[in-house]
């Protein structure tokens, strides 16, 4: 016994209970009565239920035979979790759901409530990685499903949960705003994970915030369904941990339900999901499975556990019970439960042998399709598309008060006036964070606006940049338009993986078939005077250079922040794209370029039909081919007056290349300028190690051009100190104007 496959003993266990039952059955319930006594079931319900396990089940099965034949990939599997079944009979397939990985019951369940569905087709589709794949077009296998609003998760555990959460907030604050929500306005969210996964920082982050947005009797109906198998991967759940830590969570409503038995489970489900429903709480479902055939194929958990505790987790089996039930119920005959068994099985293999011979993805350009769609047309007219008058003029407080009007100004200023421009034009637009509203941000950037659009649409959240971005994730899902802040560059990156791992990473899982678009800003970089060590000039950018999909544009003067503005939202409206707005704190008040007092940094505001063009440089000096400087933020003015000094000392005229989109950079360009050019000068404010910099330097290399005289001016590979001695780690005029000396 001890050298056999567990699945193969888990299959016939189940063929030799049915066939060894020998138990008193009960006479045939009638249709609509309760299968048992108690039971919240009656026998088409069960009967649903009982099909639903068998496929889960038998998909499983098969994917363990198939995998070593190279037809499937993917092994981790959902037998003794089949019970979330109920999960999905209990709720509406217009419920946003957010599925642990152990959801094959669940999604055969929910398959039933379409007509013309096919649940086992189209998993064994995205078992076998087909192009075909309805869920993710071949690239992972996922739960996932359009029309059935499953959005397909990562693998990283825990990370759905504060977009669920979100999801959850976004569904009732669509509802307050009256611009249309995407599924009826009594939606609940669903959102299911395993009891290792409850530990996570991530799904602690979304309880927290569930029970505090609950707290202030704010409506938060998200159902948090705990899989508890006691057991993650080979660690083993301290017993009652789960039951433990959340029966008493503050305003964290929890609910016990036996997911291994349908009869006994099915109400305290029905219960879990109504209350949540109904009073519009966090809800919290324990829900009780076991783990069997291991963690995933290839978990040979014979050579880790004994043997004895193999055989008690494997007669634990909810199938067995399922078959107990329907057998005592008098439901099925033993042959009857058998012909259904191997009908499903040769179901399972006969579809998975048909998707082996679908398409798979054979070109990187089929593999990245959905990462990053861009219509340029589109983008650009949806960003020239002028909000209504009246709109802007309450907005803005009066016609005279339009900004187009008023004389140049500073940065802040005009990030301040676009962010007006933006709610105005896109009632659907939210804007939150910490310290947003009343106070107006740190650095005032957001004065006005809660006075301006009110509480439902600009609002402070709590101080957690996961559940920020969470709620981003949720809004967008929803089909609002959030723009998020993250208060300080250094305050993304412990919140990092809600972007890198998931919202940028939807589109692309999901074929795009799911967008989540948001504008996020953040205040960031170096150089401010008298203030802050690191956490308030973390210059590191860096992190942000290899998020696929993402965009990232640093403005460095008002103009082009208000132009950029605008072109990223409408990038998220057309292509439901994923952006940073990077805004250089020491350049919020700057007003002067050369001397004190010369007012060359104000700008006036751009007309509302202005736009910038993605990927598009700012050139200071086109004419000038002596020497180029690539750069951006506070680069950009420290170049310019760097361009001078240098033209005073050496004679050349010198270009000024703004790159104003760091990701993706515009490779093409940085091509042309430094092709036009002798020399090459590279300032960048960011790290030494994998800044902007080095990209620019790929982009020369690549395009032939490194062997012209070049330097790049960077910052140091360190923590940024407080005070004066912050200036001593990136870069200053003079080093700028040294560069060039080297460069003579
Ligand atoms: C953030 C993260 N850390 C580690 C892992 C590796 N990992 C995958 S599943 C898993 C165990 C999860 O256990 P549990 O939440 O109980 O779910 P179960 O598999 O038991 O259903 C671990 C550690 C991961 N996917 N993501
Ligand atoms: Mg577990």
């Amino acid at each position: 016994m001890k050298g056999l496959n567990r699945a193969e003993i888990c299959d016939v266990n189940f063929q030799e209970f049915v066939r060894g039952w020998n138990g008193h059955a009960q006479p045939r319930p009638a249709p609509g009565e309760a299968i048992l006594d108690g039971s919240a079931l009656d026998a088409r319900g069960f009967r649903e239920l009982f099909e639903s396990q068998l496929i889960s089940r038998h998909l499983d099965l098969m994917a363990r035979v198939l995998r070593v034949q190279n037809k499937v990939f993917y092994t981790i599997g959902s037998s003794g979790h089949e019970g979330n079944a109920m999960v999905a009979r209990a709720t509406r397939h217009t419920d946003p759901a957010f599925l642990h990985y152990r959801s094959g019951g669940f999604m055969a369940e929910r398959f039933r409530k379409l007509p013309g569905m096919d649940p086992i087709m189209d998993s064994a589709l995205s078992f076998a990685a087909s192009a075909e794949d309805p869920a993710s077009g071949g690239r992972h296998k996922v739960w996932g499903s359009k029309p059935l609003w499953v959005l397909p998760q990562t693998s990283t555990i825990a990370s759905h949960l504060p977009k669920a959460l979100g999801t959850a907030i976004a569904i009732e604050a669509g509802k307050r705003l009256g611009t249309g929500l995407p599924v009826p306005e009594d939606s609940i969210t669903i959102c299911s994970f395993g009891d290792a996964s409850a530990n996570h920082a991530t799904a602690q982050t979304a309880f927290n915030a569930a029970s505090w947005t609950a707290y202030q009797k704010l409506p938060a109906p998200v159902l948090f369904v705990c899989e508890d198998n006691g057991i993650g991967i080979s660690v083993k759940t301290p017993a009652g941990w789960i039951g433990e830590s959340f029966r008493h969570h503050p305003d964290l409503d929890y609910f016990y339900a036996d997911g291994l038995d349908l009869a006994a489970g099915y109400g305290d489900v029905l219960r879990a999901v109504e209350h949540c429903r109904r009073t519009r709480r966090p809800t919290f479902l324990h829900l009780r499975t076991t783990r069997i055939m291991g963690h995933a194929g290839t978990d040979f958990e014979i050579e880790w556990r004994s043997l004895e505790e193999l055989c008690a987790v494997e007669a634990s089996d909810p199938l067995l019970r399922s078959a107990a039930i329907a057998l005592e119920s008098g439901l099925m005959t033993q042959e009857e439960i058998l012909a259904l068994y191997e009908d499903i099985r040769r179901k399972c293999f006969s579809a998975a042998e048909e998707a082996d011979r679908r398409p798979r993805l054979t070109t990187l350009g089929q593999v990245m399709a959905p990462l990053a769609p861009y219509t340029p047309d589109e983008v650009q007219a949806e960003a020239a598309r002028v909000p209504a008058l009246e709109a802007r003029i309450k907005a803005f407080g009066g016609e005279d008060r339009l900004p187009e009007r008023q004389p140049p100004r500073h940065l802040a200023i005009q990030i301040n006036q676009a962010l007006h421009d933006l709610l105005a034009k896109y009632p659907e637009t939210l804007l939150f964070g910490e310290d947003v509203a009343q106070k107006g941000g740190v650095y005032t950037v957001t004065k006005g606006l809660y006075k301006a659009f009110g509480s439902k649409r600009v609002f402070n959240t709590l101080l957690d940049e996961t559940t920020i971005l969470g709620l981003a994730q949720g809004f967008a899902n929803m089909g609002l338009l959030p723009i998020p802040e993250i208060q300080y560059l250094a305050y993304l990156h412990n919140a990092i993986d809600q972007l890198r791992g998931e919202a940028c990473s939807l589109q692309f899982f999901s074929n795009d078939q799911f967008r989540n678009p948001m504008v996020v800003r953040i205040a960031g970089l170096g150089y401010q005077r008298g203030f802050g060590g690191h956490f308030h000039n973390d210059n590191s950018v860096t992190a942000l250079r290899d998020i696929p999909g993402l965009v990232v544009g640093c403005p460095s003067r008002g103009d082009d922040a208000a132009m950029m503005l605008r072109t990223l939202a409408a990038l998220a409206r057309v292509d439901g794209r994923v952006s940073v707005f990077l805004e250089p704190i020491a350049l919020y008040m700057t007003k002067d370029l050369y001397e004190p007092g010369d007012g060359q940094w104000l700008t006036a505001y751009p007309p509302p039909e202005q736009a910038l063009v993605l990927g598009e440089e700012r050139v200071y000096d086109a004419d000038a081919t002596d020497c180029v400087i690539f750069t951006f933020g506070n680069g950009v003015p420290m170049s310019l007056r760097a361009a001078r000094g240098i033209e005073k000392k050496h004679g050349w005229k010198v270009r000024v290349v703004d790159l104003r989109w760091l990701v993706p950079l515009n490779h093409a360009a940085i091509a042309k300028h430094a092709g036009e050019c002798e020399r090459i000068l590279i300032v960048d404010e960011g790290r030494f190690s994998a800044g902007i910099g080095e990209g620019v330097i790929t982009a020369i290399t690549e395009a032939g051009f490194g062997g012209k005289p070049l330097k790049r001016v960077v910052g140091a590979d360190t923590y940024t100190p407080l005070a004066g001695a912050a200036f001593l780690v990136i870069p200053k005029d003079e080093d700028i104007l040294a560069a060039a000396d080297a460069l003579a």
